[in-house]
């Protein structure tokens, strides 16, 4: 585990919550919280699931990187959307970092992220904040923060 610099946390939207999902995975706060569960949680009120919570998640990706409105993020999007003013090695260092995460979404290599590899990653940060294992997040849950991002 290493720490993230903060311009890398914002590049990705994304590198939140579990090793293993690059979306962000915690929503933070009860407000923001009360939010989501307020759009997402259909099923059971006060709660989400793991597919709305994916939802969520897609509608968040999709908003922060699909340019074009497609329905996909193809390499350019995620890579060209947030550039921070870096010197040379931290750019080289940012786009390494969004061309990993590029790899891990598109998992079938077909050249885009799509609503499925984007649920799919998600899921991860999802069972590590339903901490009572009970397939719900509460929105106490849901306010669950790791205090060091992990990358593999
Ligand atoms: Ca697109
Ligand atoms: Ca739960």
């Amino acid at each position: 585990m290493r720490r993230i610099t903060p311009w890398l946390a914002i590049g990705a939207t994304l590198l939140a919550g579990g090793c293993e999902t690059v979306l962000p995975a915690t929503a933070g706060s009860y407000a923001e919280c009360d939010r989501v569960i307020a759009a997402y949680g259909k099923q059971r009120p006060g709660f989400v699931d793991v597919e709305e919570w994916g939802q969520r998640s897609w509608d968040s990706f999709r908003g922060a990187y699909d340019a074009n409105g497609d329905g996909k993020v193809d390499r350019a999007e995620l890579i060209g959307k947030f550039q921070p003013p870096l010197n040379a090695p931290g750019r080289a260092m940012y786009d390494r970092e969004q061309a990993r995460n590029f790899r891990r979404l598109d998992r079938a290599n077909k050249g885009f992220i799509d609503r499925a590899d984007v649920i799919r990653d998600a899921t991860p940060g999802f069972r590590w904040q339903d901490r009572n294992h009970d397939g719900w997040l509460s929105r106490e849950e849901c306010a669950l923060r790791r205090r060091t991002y992990e990358l593999i």
